[in-house]
Protein backbone atom coordinates (compact mmCIF):
# COMPACT_ATOMS: atom_id res chain seq x y z
CA UNK A 1 0.00 0.00 0.00
CA UNK A 2 1.23 3.65 -0.86
CA UNK A 3 2.38 5.40 2.02
CA UNK A 4 0.85 8.61 0.88
CA UNK A 5 -2.72 7.13 0.64
CA UNK A 6 -5.31 7.02 3.53
CA UNK A 7 -8.52 5.51 3.82
CA UNK A 8 -11.36 8.24 5.57
CA UNK A 9 -14.60 6.49 6.92
CA UNK A 10 -15.42 9.30 8.89
CA UNK A 11 -16.59 13.22 8.03
CA UNK A 12 -13.77 15.47 7.77
CA UNK A 13 -16.52 18.33 8.29
CA UNK A 14 -18.35 17.27 11.35
CA UNK A 15 -16.15 14.18 12.48
CA UNK A 16 -19.58 12.73 13.65
CA UNK A 17 -20.79 10.30 11.31
CA UNK A 18 -19.50 7.30 9.08
CA UNK A 19 -19.52 8.22 5.05
CA UNK A 20 -22.19 7.41 2.41
CA UNK A 21 -20.22 6.22 -0.55
CA UNK A 22 -21.55 7.78 -3.94
CA UNK A 23 -19.27 7.40 -6.64
CA UNK A 24 -16.57 5.49 -8.06
CA UNK A 25 -14.28 6.71 -10.71
CA UNK A 26 -11.57 3.79 -9.92
CA UNK A 27 -8.00 4.20 -9.81
CA UNK A 28 -5.78 6.74 -11.17
CA UNK A 29 -2.71 9.17 -11.05
CA UNK A 30 -3.04 12.57 -9.20
CA UNK A 31 -4.46 14.98 -11.85
CA UNK A 32 -1.73 17.31 -12.24
CA UNK A 33 1.72 14.98 -12.18
CA UNK A 34 2.06 15.48 -15.93
CA UNK A 35 5.12 12.94 -17.02
CA UNK A 36 8.52 14.24 -18.75
CA UNK A 37 9.34 11.59 -20.93
CA UNK A 38 11.78 10.43 -19.18
CA UNK A 39 9.08 9.58 -16.56
CA UNK A 40 7.16 7.10 -19.18
CA UNK A 41 9.05 4.08 -18.38
CA UNK A 42 8.58 4.34 -14.55
CA UNK A 43 6.25 2.91 -11.95
CA UNK A 44 3.24 5.67 -11.62
CA UNK A 45 1.88 6.15 -8.65
CA UNK A 46 -2.20 5.41 -8.66
CA UNK A 47 -5.36 5.41 -6.15
CA UNK A 48 -8.58 5.03 -5.61
CA UNK A 49 -10.90 8.11 -6.51
CA UNK A 50 -14.21 7.61 -4.68
CA UNK A 51 -16.59 10.04 -3.25
CA UNK A 52 -18.80 9.96 -0.27
CA UNK A 53 -21.37 12.29 0.97
CA UNK A 54 -21.77 12.73 5.19
CA UNK A 55 -25.36 11.87 6.50
CA UNK A 56 -25.67 14.69 8.81
CA UNK A 57 -23.95 17.90 7.36
CA UNK A 58 -24.07 16.95 3.88
CA UNK A 59 -20.42 17.52 3.10
CA UNK A 60 -19.23 15.74 -0.27
CA UNK A 61 -15.80 14.87 0.29
CA UNK A 62 -13.33 12.14 -1.53
CA UNK A 63 -13.17 8.88 0.44
CA UNK A 64 -9.43 9.07 -0.28
CA UNK A 65 -6.90 10.89 0.91
CA UNK A 66 -3.83 12.06 -0.46
CA UNK A 67 -0.58 13.17 1.64
CA UNK A 68 -0.98 16.91 0.25
CA UNK A 69 2.87 16.93 0.42
CA UNK A 70 3.12 14.26 -2.29
CA UNK A 71 0.53 16.59 -4.27
CA UNK A 72 1.30 20.28 -3.56
CA UNK A 73 5.03 20.56 -2.27
CA UNK A 74 6.96 20.49 -5.43
CA UNK A 75 6.71 21.91 -8.93
CA UNK A 76 3.34 22.46 -9.60
CA UNK A 77 2.20 22.62 -13.74
CA UNK A 78 -1.02 24.41 -13.21
CA UNK A 79 -0.52 28.32 -13.74
CA UNK A 80 -3.90 30.93 -13.38
CA UNK A 81 -1.99 32.97 -15.96
CA UNK A 82 -2.35 30.41 -18.83
CA UNK A 83 -5.88 30.83 -18.77
CA UNK A 84 -6.57 34.50 -20.29
CA UNK A 85 -10.66 34.25 -18.64
CA UNK A 86 -9.41 33.51 -15.41
CA UNK A 87 -6.70 36.01 -15.11
CA UNK A 88 -9.46 38.90 -16.24
CA UNK A 89 -11.72 37.32 -13.49
CA UNK A 90 -9.22 37.60 -10.79
CA UNK A 91 -8.04 41.15 -12.27
CA UNK A 92 -11.18 42.50 -12.39
CA UNK A 93 -11.75 40.70 -8.94
CA UNK A 94 -8.91 42.13 -7.08
CA UNK A 95 -9.88 45.77 -8.65
CA UNK A 96 -13.50 45.30 -7.14
CA UNK A 97 -11.93 43.92 -3.35
CA UNK A 98 -9.71 47.35 -3.70
CA UNK A 99 -12.66 49.55 -4.14
CA UNK A 100 -15.08 47.63 -1.87
CA UNK A 101 -13.15 47.51 1.24
CA UNK A 102 -11.18 50.65 0.46
CA UNK A 103 -7.98 48.87 0.75
CA UNK A 104 -5.07 51.54 2.03
CA UNK A 105 -1.48 50.47 2.00
CA UNK A 106 -1.91 49.71 5.75
CA UNK A 107 -3.96 46.86 4.99
CA UNK A 108 -2.58 43.34 5.03
CA UNK A 109 -4.67 40.97 2.08
CA UNK A 110 -3.21 37.66 2.58
CA UNK A 111 -3.68 34.85 -0.19
CA UNK A 112 -3.93 30.91 0.67
CA UNK A 113 -2.99 28.47 -2.24
CA UNK A 114 -1.64 32.35 -4.30
CA UNK A 115 -0.34 30.11 -8.03
CA UNK A 116 1.67 33.12 -9.70
CA UNK A 117 0.17 35.90 -7.85
CA UNK A 118 -2.53 36.90 -10.75
CA UNK A 119 -5.02 38.39 -8.18
CA UNK A 120 -2.76 39.66 -5.72
CA UNK A 121 -1.19 41.31 -8.18
CA UNK A 122 -4.03 43.32 -8.87
CA UNK A 123 -4.33 44.26 -5.08
CA UNK A 124 -0.75 45.42 -4.70
CA UNK A 125 -1.04 49.11 -5.76
CA UNK A 126 -3.99 49.47 -3.33
CA UNK A 127 -2.23 47.45 -0.02
CA UNK A 128 0.04 45.57 1.37
CA UNK A 129 0.02 41.82 -0.42
CA UNK A 130 1.86 38.41 1.07
CA UNK A 131 0.96 34.97 -0.67
CA UNK A 132 1.29 31.17 1.06
CA UNK A 133 1.71 28.90 -1.58
CA UNK A 134 3.26 24.76 -0.99
CA UNK A 135 4.62 24.44 -4.38
CA UNK A 136 8.19 25.23 -5.46
CA UNK A 137 7.73 27.23 -8.59
CA UNK A 138 4.92 29.16 -8.82
CA UNK A 139 5.67 31.16 -6.13
CA UNK A 140 8.24 32.61 -8.55
CA UNK A 141 6.12 33.73 -10.96
CA UNK A 142 4.12 35.80 -8.23
CA UNK A 143 7.42 37.55 -6.95
CA UNK A 144 8.12 38.73 -10.76
CA UNK A 145 4.50 40.58 -10.06
CA UNK A 146 5.68 42.32 -6.93
CA UNK A 147 3.84 39.40 -4.44
CA UNK A 148 6.07 38.59 -1.48
CA UNK A 149 5.49 34.51 -1.18
CA UNK A 150 5.71 32.43 1.57
CA UNK A 151 6.40 28.58 0.32
CA UNK A 152 4.15 26.77 3.13
CA UNK A 153 0.66 25.42 3.91
CA UNK A 154 -1.64 27.92 4.94
CA UNK A 155 -2.79 27.00 8.84
CA UNK A 156 -2.45 27.70 12.44
CA UNK A 157 1.51 27.39 12.16
CA UNK A 158 2.17 29.93 9.26
CA UNK A 159 -0.87 31.95 10.02
CA UNK A 160 0.96 32.56 13.87
CA UNK A 161 4.07 32.71 11.92
CA UNK A 162 2.39 36.08 9.62
CA UNK A 163 0.98 38.03 12.94
CA UNK A 164 4.30 37.63 14.24
CA UNK A 165 5.83 39.43 11.09
CA UNK A 166 2.95 41.43 9.02
CA UNK A 167 0.38 42.13 11.62
CA UNK A 168 -3.30 40.94 11.44
CA UNK A 169 -5.18 40.60 7.84
CA UNK A 170 -8.21 42.69 7.05
CA UNK A 171 -8.70 40.23 4.12
CA UNK A 172 -7.62 36.87 3.92
CA UNK A 173 -8.54 35.31 0.36
CA UNK A 174 -8.43 31.61 -0.50
CA UNK A 175 -9.70 30.77 -4.38
CA UNK A 176 -9.88 27.11 -5.25
CA UNK A 177 -7.81 25.54 -2.66
CA UNK A 178 -10.14 25.87 0.59
CA UNK A 179 -11.65 22.50 -1.11
CA UNK A 180 -8.62 21.31 -1.78
CA UNK A 181 -7.20 20.51 2.07
CA UNK A 182 -7.83 17.35 3.78
CA UNK A 183 -7.23 19.18 7.71
CA UNK A 184 -10.16 22.02 6.79
CA UNK A 185 -10.20 22.44 10.58
CA UNK A 186 -6.66 23.56 10.64
CA UNK A 187 -7.16 26.02 8.30
CA UNK A 188 -9.69 27.92 9.31
CA UNK A 189 -8.24 27.98 12.97
CA UNK A 190 -5.16 29.49 11.14
CA UNK A 191 -8.30 31.72 9.77
CA UNK A 192 -8.98 33.37 13.17
CA UNK A 193 -5.72 34.09 14.23
CA UNK A 194 -4.82 35.52 11.18
CA UNK A 195 -8.22 37.56 10.62
CA UNK A 196 -8.55 41.12 11.90
CA UNK A 197 -11.88 41.50 14.21
CA UNK A 198 -13.25 43.58 10.81
CA UNK A 199 -12.23 41.33 8.39
CA UNK A 200 -13.54 39.02 5.94
CA UNK A 201 -12.27 35.89 4.85
CA UNK A 202 -13.48 35.42 1.28
CA UNK A 203 -13.32 31.85 -1.01
CA UNK A 204 -14.14 30.88 -4.31
CA UNK A 205 -15.03 26.79 -4.86
CA UNK A 206 -16.84 24.58 -6.80
CA UNK A 207 -20.23 24.66 -5.58
CA UNK A 208 -21.71 21.08 -5.49
CA UNK A 209 -24.78 22.20 -6.54
CA UNK A 210 -23.16 22.55 -10.17
CA UNK A 211 -21.39 19.40 -10.05
CA UNK A 212 -24.17 17.51 -9.06
CA UNK A 213 -26.22 19.34 -12.22
CA UNK A 214 -24.65 20.86 -14.87
CA UNK A 215 -21.02 20.90 -13.75
CA UNK A 216 -18.63 18.13 -14.79
CA UNK A 217 -17.71 14.83 -12.75
CA UNK A 218 -14.53 15.73 -13.86
CA UNK A 219 -14.05 18.06 -11.51
CA UNK A 220 -13.75 15.16 -9.08
CA UNK A 221 -9.52 14.68 -8.23
CA UNK A 222 -7.73 13.61 -5.85
CA UNK A 223 -6.73 17.36 -5.09
CA UNK A 224 -10.25 18.10 -4.80
CA UNK A 225 -11.08 16.43 -1.11
CA UNK A 226 -14.54 18.44 -0.65
CA UNK A 227 -17.36 19.44 -2.65
CA UNK A 228 -19.42 22.48 -0.63
CA UNK A 229 -22.88 23.23 -0.49
CA UNK A 230 -23.66 26.26 1.39
CA UNK A 231 -25.11 24.14 3.66
CA UNK A 232 -22.47 21.91 4.33
CA UNK A 233 -20.24 25.18 4.40
CA UNK A 234 -22.60 26.92 7.24
CA UNK A 235 -22.39 23.63 9.65
CA UNK A 236 -18.40 23.87 9.05
CA UNK A 237 -17.70 27.64 9.90
CA UNK A 238 -20.72 28.43 11.77
CA UNK A 239 -21.77 25.01 14.11
CA UNK A 240 -18.13 23.94 14.34
CA UNK A 241 -16.24 26.85 14.31
CA UNK A 242 -18.20 30.04 15.72
CA UNK A 243 -18.05 32.18 12.18
CA UNK A 244 -20.42 33.62 10.66
CA UNK A 245 -21.00 33.68 7.06
CA UNK A 246 -22.16 37.02 5.80
CA UNK A 247 -22.82 36.65 2.25
CA UNK A 248 -22.13 34.67 -0.94
CA UNK A 249 -22.35 35.14 -4.81
CA UNK A 250 -23.02 31.97 -7.44
CA UNK A 251 -19.99 33.21 -9.94
CA UNK A 252 -19.71 32.05 -13.77
CA UNK A 253 -16.36 30.14 -13.27
CA UNK A 254 -15.19 26.38 -13.10
CA UNK A 255 -18.79 25.62 -14.29
CA UNK A 256 -20.79 27.57 -11.16
CA UNK A 257 -18.71 28.27 -8.23
CA UNK A 258 -19.25 30.01 -4.73
CA UNK A 259 -17.83 32.81 -3.35
CA UNK A 260 -18.44 33.21 0.44
CA UNK A 261 -17.45 36.09 2.51
CA UNK A 262 -16.88 34.89 5.95
CA UNK A 263 -16.47 37.10 9.42
CA UNK A 264 -16.28 36.81 12.89
CA UNK A 265 -19.84 37.91 13.68
CA UNK A 266 -22.10 40.42 12.23
CA UNK A 267 -25.01 41.19 9.64
CA UNK A 268 -25.90 38.56 7.40
CA UNK A 269 -27.16 39.59 3.78
CA UNK A 270 -29.95 38.31 2.03
CA UNK A 271 -27.99 35.95 0.01
CA UNK A 272 -27.32 33.42 2.63
CA UNK A 273 -30.91 32.58 3.12
CA UNK A 274 -31.60 33.00 -0.39
CA UNK A 275 -29.05 30.45 -1.31
CA UNK A 276 -29.78 28.03 1.29
CA UNK A 277 -33.25 28.11 -0.13
CA UNK A 278 -32.05 27.12 -3.46
CA UNK A 279 -29.98 24.42 -2.41
CA UNK A 280 -32.98 22.78 -0.33
CA UNK A 281 -35.44 22.83 -4.05
CA UNK A 282 -32.19 21.06 -5.84
CA UNK A 283 -32.16 18.66 -3.04
CA UNK A 284 -29.04 19.61 -1.72
CA UNK A 285 -30.11 18.62 1.75
CA UNK A 286 -31.08 14.84 1.13
CA UNK A 287 -28.58 11.87 0.77
CA UNK A 288 -30.95 10.50 -1.65
CA UNK A 289 -30.21 13.08 -4.09
CA UNK A 290 -26.43 12.39 -3.93
CA UNK A 291 -26.74 8.66 -4.89
CA UNK A 292 -28.55 9.37 -8.30
CA UNK A 293 -25.03 11.11 -9.37
CA UNK A 294 -23.45 7.68 -10.23
CA UNK A 295 -25.66 6.80 -12.91
CA UNK A 296 -25.62 10.18 -14.65
CA UNK A 297 -22.02 10.04 -14.95
CA UNK A 298 -21.61 6.52 -16.30
CA UNK A 299 -24.19 7.63 -18.97
CA UNK A 300 -21.61 10.58 -20.23
CA UNK A 301 -18.71 8.20 -19.91
CA UNK A 302 -20.35 5.99 -21.86
CA UNK A 303 -21.70 8.18 -24.57
CA UNK A 304 -18.21 10.18 -25.16
CA UNK A 305 -16.48 6.63 -25.56
CA UNK A 306 -18.92 5.83 -28.82
CA UNK A 307 -18.98 9.13 -29.83
CA UNK A 308 -14.73 9.19 -30.02
CA UNK A 309 -14.39 5.33 -31.10
CA UNK A 310 -17.22 5.52 -34.24
CA UNK A 311 -14.96 8.84 -35.01
CA UNK A 312 -11.93 6.19 -34.52
CA UNK A 313 -13.48 3.91 -36.97
CA UNK A 314 -14.62 6.71 -39.48
CA UNK A 315 -10.81 7.42 -39.67
CA UNK A 316 -11.49 11.10 -38.29
CA UNK A 317 -8.58 12.61 -36.79
CA UNK A 318 -9.40 13.88 -33.50
CA UNK A 319 -7.21 16.12 -30.94
CA UNK A 320 -7.86 17.57 -27.11
CA UNK A 321 -7.90 20.84 -26.38
CA UNK A 322 -6.52 21.94 -22.82
CA UNK A 323 -4.89 19.82 -20.69
CA UNK A 324 -6.76 21.08 -17.22
CA UNK A 325 -6.02 18.68 -14.29
CA UNK A 326 -10.28 17.60 -14.51
CA UNK A 327 -9.65 16.86 -18.33
CA UNK A 328 -7.33 13.72 -16.83
CA UNK A 329 -10.26 13.03 -14.48
CA UNK A 330 -12.69 12.72 -17.79
CA UNK A 331 -9.82 10.86 -19.75
CA UNK A 332 -8.95 8.46 -17.10
CA UNK A 333 -12.39 7.42 -16.52
CA UNK A 334 -13.49 7.28 -20.03
CA UNK A 335 -10.69 4.84 -21.02
CA UNK A 336 -9.35 7.52 -23.61
CA UNK A 337 -5.77 7.19 -24.68
CA UNK A 338 -3.53 7.70 -28.05
CA UNK A 339 -5.41 5.62 -30.16
CA UNK A 340 -8.49 8.30 -29.91
CA UNK A 341 -6.57 11.27 -29.24
CA UNK A 342 -3.81 12.07 -31.54
CA UNK A 343 -2.54 14.60 -29.26
CA UNK A 344 -3.84 17.55 -27.00
CA UNK A 345 -3.03 21.64 -27.50
CA UNK A 346 -2.14 23.57 -24.09
CA UNK A 347 -1.00 27.12 -23.60
CA UNK A 348 0.85 26.60 -20.63
CA UNK A 349 4.46 26.17 -21.35
CA UNK A 350 5.33 23.69 -18.19
CA UNK A 351 2.51 21.41 -19.60
CA UNK A 352 4.03 21.32 -23.34
CA UNK A 353 6.29 18.37 -24.36
CA UNK A 354 4.60 16.11 -21.54
CA UNK A 355 2.21 13.32 -21.08
CA UNK A 356 -1.28 13.35 -19.04
CA UNK A 357 -1.05 11.23 -16.50
CA UNK A 358 -2.48 7.70 -16.80
CA UNK A 359 -3.77 8.10 -20.39
CA UNK A 360 -0.16 9.08 -22.11
CA UNK A 361 -1.72 11.52 -24.32
CA UNK A 362 1.03 13.93 -25.37
CA UNK A 363 0.38 17.65 -24.67
CA UNK A 364 1.68 20.36 -27.58
CA UNK A 365 1.67 23.63 -28.34
CA UNK A 366 -1.34 25.52 -29.71
CA UNK A 367 0.47 26.33 -32.69
CA UNK A 368 0.60 22.75 -33.92
CA UNK A 369 -3.26 23.43 -34.86
CA UNK A 370 -1.87 26.14 -37.67
CA UNK A 371 -0.83 23.25 -39.61
CA UNK A 372 -2.09 20.00 -38.16
CA UNK A 373 -5.37 20.67 -38.69
CA UNK A 374 -7.90 18.01 -37.07
CA UNK A 375 -11.45 16.77 -38.09
CA UNK A 376 -12.44 17.33 -34.37
CA UNK A 377 -11.58 18.52 -31.39
CA UNK A 378 -12.04 17.18 -27.72
CA UNK A 379 -12.99 20.39 -25.69
CA UNK A 380 -11.62 19.32 -22.16
CA UNK A 381 -11.20 23.27 -20.65
CA UNK A 382 -15.34 23.29 -21.71
CA UNK A 383 -15.21 26.00 -18.36
CA UNK A 384 -13.56 28.26 -21.02
CA UNK A 385 -16.01 26.96 -24.03
CA UNK A 386 -17.12 30.31 -24.99
CA UNK A 387 -13.50 32.05 -24.81
CA UNK A 388 -11.94 28.95 -26.71
CA UNK A 389 -14.92 28.89 -29.36
CA UNK A 390 -14.58 32.39 -29.90
CA UNK A 391 -10.88 32.54 -30.29
CA UNK A 392 -10.49 29.21 -32.50
CA UNK A 393 -13.49 30.68 -35.12
CA UNK A 394 -10.82 30.61 -38.11
CA UNK A 395 -10.52 26.31 -37.39
CA UNK A 396 -14.19 26.44 -36.88
CA UNK A 397 -14.81 28.26 -40.28
CA UNK A 398 -12.30 25.70 -42.11
CA UNK A 399 -15.13 23.06 -40.69
CA UNK A 400 -13.51 21.76 -37.39
CA UNK A 401 -15.72 20.17 -35.14
CA UNK A 402 -15.75 20.73 -31.18
CA UNK A 403 -17.02 18.11 -29.13
CA UNK A 404 -18.00 19.35 -25.20
CA UNK A 405 -18.21 16.33 -23.14
CA UNK A 406 -20.32 17.78 -20.32
CA UNK A 407 -23.04 18.21 -18.88
CA UNK A 408 -23.66 15.96 -21.69
CA UNK A 409 -22.14 15.13 -24.89
CA UNK A 410 -22.69 17.66 -27.96
CA UNK A 411 -21.16 18.37 -30.66
CA UNK A 412 -20.90 21.93 -32.01
P1 LIG B 1 -8.60 25.07 -15.76
C1 LIG B 1 -7.45 24.08 -11.87
O1 LIG B 1 -7.99 22.93 -12.48
C2 LIG B 1 -6.40 23.69 -10.90
P2 LIG B 1 -7.97 22.74 -14.03
C3 LIG B 1 -6.85 23.50 -9.52
N1 LIG B 1 -6.66 22.14 -9.09
C4 LIG B 1 -8.27 23.79 -9.24
O2 LIG B 1 -8.69 23.65 -8.13
C5 LIG B 1 -9.20 24.11 -10.32
O3 LIG B 1 -8.51 24.82 -11.33
C6 LIG B 1 -10.44 24.82 -9.88
C7 LIG B 1 -5.49 25.54 -20.81
N2 LIG B 1 -6.05 26.51 -21.77
O4 LIG B 1 -8.45 26.49 -15.37
C8 LIG B 1 -4.75 26.14 -19.64
C9 LIG B 1 -5.66 26.45 -23.10
O5 LIG B 1 -4.83 25.60 -23.48
O6 LIG B 1 -9.88 24.69 -16.38
C10 LIG B 1 -4.96 25.11 -18.55
O7 LIG B 1 -4.00 24.08 -18.63
N3 LIG B 1 -6.19 27.35 -23.98
C11 LIG B 1 -6.01 24.41 -8.68
O8 LIG B 1 -6.58 22.43 -14.46
C12 LIG B 1 -6.33 24.52 -18.88
O9 LIG B 1 -6.58 24.80 -20.26
C13 LIG B 1 -7.10 28.30 -23.60
O10 LIG B 1 -7.56 29.10 -24.44
O11 LIG B 1 -9.00 21.76 -14.38
C14 LIG B 1 -7.45 25.13 -18.08
O12 LIG B 1 -7.41 24.68 -16.78
C15 LIG B 1 -7.52 28.33 -22.22
C16 LIG B 1 -8.56 29.34 -21.77
C17 LIG B 1 -6.97 27.42 -21.34
O13 LIG B 1 -8.38 24.23 -14.47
Amino acid sequence: MNPNWKEETFCRSCGDEKLVHMLNLGTMPPANAFLESADMAKDEPAFPLRVAVCPKCFSVQLQDTIDPAALFSREYYYFTGASQPLVKHFEDFGTRLAAEFHLQKKDLVVEMGSNDGVLLGAIAPYARVLGVDPATNVGVEAEKKGVKTIQAFFGEKSATDIVRTEGHARLILANNVFAHIPDIHDVIRGIKVLLADDGQFIAEMHWVGNLMGAGGFDQIYHEHIHYFSLHSLMYLFETVHGLTISRVELIPIHGESLRMFVTKGGAVDQSVPDFLKKEKMLGLDRVEEYLNFSSRVTQTKNTLFQTLTDLKQSQKKVVGYGAPAKGNTLLNFCGIGPDLLKYIVDTTPTKQNTYTPGSHIQVVSPDILKTDIPDYVLLLSWNYADAILEKEKELRARGVKFIIPVPVVRIV
